[in-house]
């Protein structure tokens, strides 16, 4: 069986070679000024898998002056935007092109399954960069009507220099939401990769150069959050930051562009979202959905469906099923076809998981299944479920961003909106339901970025996404994004003769 820790000791030698592993400022791969490296580790055995170039403050000073250069004087925001469309559709041929590897490189240093990474995440990363392709040259502004002898128009111009900050968890789509808007509207970037999974960053960020980009429109800085990042978030010229990452450290960058120059900021943070099963719900299909929401990428996901609520008459019922499921999750080397579960990227992850773990059982929630880590190598961690949670739980509020599913029951649509709304934060929310009032009421009632109604976790490039409450600021994907990267100038031209 594939399901057995023993199955984990036969270790799959990744399809790939590491060929870049420096910085990539104003269009070259360089040393570290420092020339400092730090170690990418490969989940599955803790592991070295290559020495990376470790950025700091003087490399991100390097990487935004060539922005700011590519910027004023560079063609990017003067080039046609059908020009800079070509470039981004190029890009996409060439990613799909050498889909194989870029899946390997993220499964090595992420731990995902590789058949989520090739068959979902590539191909929507590939998605996501035509889709900004295709807004390119359908950004303006518009004709006002104002009173008085005015001709009045918007120009949408871009921001400047983007600094993007991202995680672990998806490296190569937080990639695409960051960069495919703001190179669409015409700004340059410096993107700071999350220090576990620096590699597909560097390789997709080359193709893109051999698809025309110019050089120091893109430039990527490996390295850590308080000194990379943090000099990011603070630098002066730097024109808007993007974010995303924990709560925590959200708050950390928002202060440091406060306290700087101000910039505008996006932020995408943690989540508790609910995934609400109503008593009329087909119990296997809300089981199955349940089980994704959650389970899905080693539950490594900010919208993931961590609060489980179901209608008291189908509990029961339900948590036998949640069970079930979890215990035939299929958990082994995420290379190996048909692992529908990886090891967590890092030992603080893992740790951390464990800890939460150990807090649902000491504070009286019924372990279904799992709670231990799975094999004795890597970081795996048996698919979890707890039934008899309680609100006040801290399984129930904190994110755990693990394999771990809470169960909780609720008697009535009332006081599931109230539960489900009692948090911090507002990402996403699932209900599960065949009576449209009841899904028109929950709908209209969650306070969260997204709902999704018999279904989860459905990511279309056209599909807004961002949160409420503590979540974040502002939305990524779609057409919202792409305020994100543009100013709006007012023009105001007197009219000498305003009967024409
Ligand atoms: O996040 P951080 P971590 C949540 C999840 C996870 C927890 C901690 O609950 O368990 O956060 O993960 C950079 N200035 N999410 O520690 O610190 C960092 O280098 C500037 C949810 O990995 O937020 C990385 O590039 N940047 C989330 C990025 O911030 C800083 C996805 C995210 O790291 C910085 C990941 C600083 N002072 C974790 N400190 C989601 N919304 O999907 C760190 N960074």
């Amino acid at each position: 069986r594939l399901s057995t820790a023993a199955a984990l000791e036969e270790l799959i030698t990744p399809p790939v070679k590491i060929e870049h592993t420096k910085l990539l400022i104003n269009g070259q791969f360089v040393d570290a000024a420092s020339g400092k490296t730090f170690p990418t580790l490969d989940p599955r055995t803790g592991q070295l898998i290559a020495n990376v170039a470790e950025g700091d403050l003087e490399d991100v000073n390097r990487a935004v002056a060539a922005a700011r250069k590519a910027f004023d004087e560079g063609p990017w925001p003067r080039m046609t935007a059908y020009e800079r469309s070509k470039i981004l559709l190029r890009f996409a041929d060439l990613v799909e092109k050498h889909a194989d590897e870029i899946a390997a490189l993220e499964v090595w240093d992420n731990g995902k399954p590789y058949d989520q990474a090739a068959t979902d995440e590539i191909p929507l990363f590939v998605r996501l960069f035509r889709y900004y392709a295709g807004w390119a040259d359908k950004i303006h502004g518009l004709t006002i009507q104002a009173d008085g002898p005015h001709h009045v128009q918007t120009l949408h111009e871009p921001i400047g220099v983007a600094g993007q900050i991202i995680p672990w968890n998806f490296p190569l789509l937080m990639y695409a939401w960051k960069v495919g808007p703001a190179l669409a509207c015409g700004n340059t970037i410096v993107l700071k990769t999350a220090e576990q999974t620096p590699l597909s960053a560097l390789y997709v960020s080359k193709l893109f150069h051999e698809a025309g980009l110019p050089p120091g429109v893109l430039n990527i800085v490996s390295g850590y959050g308080p000194s990379a990042g943090a000099a990011l978030a603070s630098h002066m010229d730097v024109d808007k930051l993007a974010f995303t990452g924990s709560t925590s450290t959200g708050k950390i960058v928002l202060g440091l562009a406060a306290k700087s120059n101000l910039k505008p900021v996006t932020l995408e943070l943690g989540g508790k979202s609910p995934f609400i099963v109503c008593e009329d719900a087909n119990v296997d299909e809300a089981v199955d959905l349940a089980h994704a929401a959650l389970f899905f990428n080693q539950g490594q996901c900010c919208c993931a469906g961590s609060r489980t609520f179901v209608h008291e008459r189908v509990y029961d019922e339900f948590v036998e099923k949640a069970k079930a499921r979890a215990l035939n999750r299929v958990v082994g080397d995420p290379f190996k076809k048909g692992v529908e579960q990886g090891p967590q990227v890092d030992s603080e992850q893992f740790d951390k998981i464990l800890k939460y773990i150990k807090s649902g059982v000491d504070s009286g929630a019924t372990l279904e299944t799992g709670g231990q880590r799975f094999g004795s190598n890597g970081y795996y961690i048996q698919p979890t479920v707890f039934s008899n949670v309680q609100d006040d739980m801290l399984i129930a509020k904190d994110e755990i961003f693990g394999p771990v599913q809470s169960i909780l029951k609720f008697k009535d649509i009332n006081e599931v909106i109230r539960r489900s709304n009692a948090t911090p934060f507002g990402l996403a929310a699932g209900v599960f339901t065949q009576n449209l009032d009841t899904a028109n009421t929950l709908t209209r009632a969650l306070k969260a970025g997204t709902v999704w109604v018999n279904c989860f976790d459905v990511f279309d490039a056209a599909i807004p996404f961002g949160g409420y409450k503590m979540s974040g600021h502002g939305r990524e994907k779609g057409i919202y994004s792409l305020n994100n990267y543009l100013q709006v100038k007012a023009v105001v031209t007197h009219l000498k003769n305003p009967a024409w």
